[in-house]
């Protein structure tokens, strides 16, 4: 159950020393929020701070400028944009996991680990959720405080161009330009410039694509060898998992990404009539209706595959 726009409002206004979670892995949309939200409350003269688990991949580097991390023993907890406290990863649930006193949120799978939970599942991007709560607040949305946002809107939309590009996606990019963000500098980091590392990935993987079900469902496989092979780094391979429903004829891409502690990663992307967050409920992960993954311990990858792909199987009759 959601809090209401009122609640969330009088949550952030009241709250002090405020550490703000993001999810492992990080994405654009995760960190755009986790960014204008701390920017925000620094505004109003409140400490505040965003961390991740992870290393943040260096592409991201432009929404921490002049972002250094404040001292201070936190009072008040945020997550935003994580769905389940296991998706902050070990470290961070291990500390903070059952602590979370307010998650914003828009995916409808959200496990409800925080104290208090505001969620829009018929957002795009938690960054649309947020910059809702902002204009509610009445916050003065400075130019890098835009950027972040555009940053988590674009990400999470994959340029728009997704189903959950509604028009309130459109209508929120447009007023983000309009207070600063720079949306062509930001599309080309977000999803042109790629390291050459990547590219050779891509070669090697695309190499050993498999398809099934008459070319319906798609399979890339991309193992801790081909990372060694190519110095690509994992989280330089996010674009080949929206890769995989390219396809002409695919109704669904999975990509199998082998994580560096072992183990592998499902990341499924579907089109119409296929639910990847049902999918991958199955196999105990979750997500959107597009957009969805699930984890597989090693040596079980290709097993977990089997019977994914018969349930799709099953689905599509
Ligand atoms: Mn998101």
């Amino acid at each position: 159950m959601s809090i209401d726009t009122k609640r969330v409002i009088e949550l952030l206004n009241g709250a002090e020393d405020v550490l703000i979670l993001t999810h492992k892995n990080p994405d654009g949309d995760t960190l755009g929020c986790g960014v204008s939200l701390c920017r925000v409350l620094r505004a109003q003269g409140k400490r505040a701070n965003v961390i991740n688990g992870d290393i943040i991949p260096k592409k991201y580097d432009y929404l921490f400028e002049n972002l250094e991390p404040q001292d201070f023993n936190p009072k008040f907890i945020v997550a935003v944009d994580v769905a389940d406290n296991k998706l902050l990863g070990d470290k961070l649930n291990e500390l903070y996991g059952d602590k979370v006193d307010l998650c914003i949120d828009h995916h409808g799978t959200n496990v409800e680990y925080a104290k208090e939970l505001y969620l829009n599942a018929n957002d795009g991007a938690a960054s649309l959720t947020l910059y809702r709560i902002f204009k509610e607040m009445g916050v003065d949305i400075t130019p890098d405080i835009a950027t972040a946002l555009y940053t988590g809107l674009s990400t999470d939309t994959g340029c728009f161009r997704y189903s959950n590009a509604s028009s309130e996606a459109y209508r929120v990019a447009a007023d983000l330009i309009d207070l600063g963000a720079d949306n062509a500098n930001i599309n080309v980091l977000m999803f042109e410039t790629k390291p050459i590392e990547y590219f050779n990935l891509l070669a090697e993987t695309l190499n050993g694509m498999r398809t099934f079900c008459d070319g319906k469902v798609i399979v890339l496989k991309v193992t801790k060898e081909m990372f060694e092979r190519t110095g690509a780094t994992p989280d330089q391979c996010d674009a080949i998992a929206a890769m995989s429903r390219q396809v002409e004829g695919a109704l669904c891409g999975i990509t199998m990404k082998e994580k560096p502690q072992g183990g592998f990663k499902f990341s499924l992307r579907t089109h119409d009539p296929l639910d990847a967050a049902k999918i991958c409920a199955t196999f105990g992960g979750g997500g959107h209706i597009r957009a969805a993954g699930c984890d597989a311990p090693s040596d079980e990858e290709e097993e977990i595959l089997s019977k994914m792909i018969a349930l799709i199987e099953t689905e599509l009759k």
